[in-house]
């Protein structure tokens, strides 16, 4: 009998596929809850600012398929014989769009998939966010009688660190005085109740900062929040907007922003940043970039490959202990 590939489910945000579907997206982040009008066409007028839509979807595609591509390089001859399957196969789940994470596990049942390791497109791990996939994955999957391997975070990944040292030096190059540059490494912010629980996801952030500023031995660098979501709660700060604030008052006048929580390019990046951030930073009379983001980057999808395929190895080494 045919061995069946290796499936990996790739869990990503998803976004709206046209304006239209902006307020069923919209109801199905806030849990269900239909947004007021006034925040709908809030968030409508953020997607208008970015020309329309999010390339989100596209890009994720185009990381799954690369991810695909990486993992079955140099595995042999699946190609040479029509009746055998290549060992891995990635499938895309998402958390507020279709193909939603447990349709795609049904498909994956369906199509005969045995084993799996299910890979968050974001590299640090909060009960609220990776979490979040994790959990809704692992329900469909005991359900359908699947084993599913979860990685939880990628955040210390050498490959990851090396690419974002890369990006914060290029960009840093840009700068008239790229000496003199105040570094902002960000993540999407999080309700400050997950402080309580003890959750990682701050600690993480730190961590993949601390390593890239040592990788480039960066004399200057901070971290922020940023995109906290319209609800009551407090959220997790400083707000990038206050850090710029903060810095220009302090006497920076150039910085980077490096959002080392996010992979691709979407409004959070796009507007939080692109312009929204960038105009209170012109604004403040500071020199003002990002770093480019990760997207569908062929050394991005090894250091993907090389998470799936750790995460396996460490499955098989618990297996025979
Ligand atoms: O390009 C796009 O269209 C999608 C961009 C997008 C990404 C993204 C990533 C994360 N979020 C995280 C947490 C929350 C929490 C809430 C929340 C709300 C929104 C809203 C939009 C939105 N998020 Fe998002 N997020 C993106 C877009 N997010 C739009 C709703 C409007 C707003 O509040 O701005 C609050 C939910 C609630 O009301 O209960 C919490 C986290 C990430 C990063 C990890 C990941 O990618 O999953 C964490 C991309």
């Amino acid at each position: 009998m045919l061995k069946k590939p290796l499936g990996v489910l790739a869990m990503a945000y998803g976004t709206p596929k046209s304006l239209a579907d902006v307020e069923a997206y919209y109801t199905h982040i806030r849990h269900g809850r239909p947004p007021t009008l006034e925040l709908l066409a809030e968030l409508i007028g953020r997607y208008e600012a970015i020309g329309g839509l999010s390339p989100l979807n596209e890009i994720t595609q185009a990381q799954a398929n690369g991810l695909e591509d990486a993992l079955n390089a140099g595995q042999g001859e699946h190609t040479a014989h029509a009746d055998s399957e290549p060992p891995y196969k990635v499938y895309l789940g998402m958390k507020h769009v279709s193909p939603f994470i447990d349709d795609t596990l049904s498909q994956m049942a369906e199509d005969g998939i045995e084993q799996i390791v299910s890979l968050v497109l974001a590299p640090h791990y909060s009960s609220m966010s990776v979490g979040v996939y994790q959990k809704t994955a692992q329900e469909a999957a005991q359900r359908l009688g699947l084993d599913v391997l979860p990685v939880l975070s990628w955040h210390l990944h050498p490959g990851f660190l090396e690419l974002l040292a890369q990006r914060v030096q290029e960009s840093l190059n840009q700068f008239s005085r790229p000496n003199d540059v105040m570094v902002v490494f960000t993540a999407h912010s999080l309700p400050e109740k997950i402080l309580a629980q003890n959750d990682p996801y701050p600690v993480q952030l730190k961590e993949t900062g601390e390593a890239v500023a040592a990788a480039l031995d960066l004399p200057h660098y901070t971290f922020g929040w940023q995109s906290a979501g319209r609800t009551a709660d407090p959220w997790l700060g400083p707000d990038i907007l206050t850090v710029l604030r903060n810095l220009r008052e302090e006497g920076w006048e150039q910085v980077l922003v490096c959002p080392a929580g996010f992979v691709s390019d979407h409004l959070e990046v796009l507007y939080d940043l692109d312009i929204e951030a960038k105009k209170l930073a012109t604004e403040l009379g500071i020199e003002f970039a990002r770093t480019r983001s990760l997207n569908a980057d062929d050394g991005f999808l090894q250091t993907l490959a090389d998470v799936v395929r750790n995460r396996q190895q460490a499955a098989s080494q618990e297996a025979q202990a």
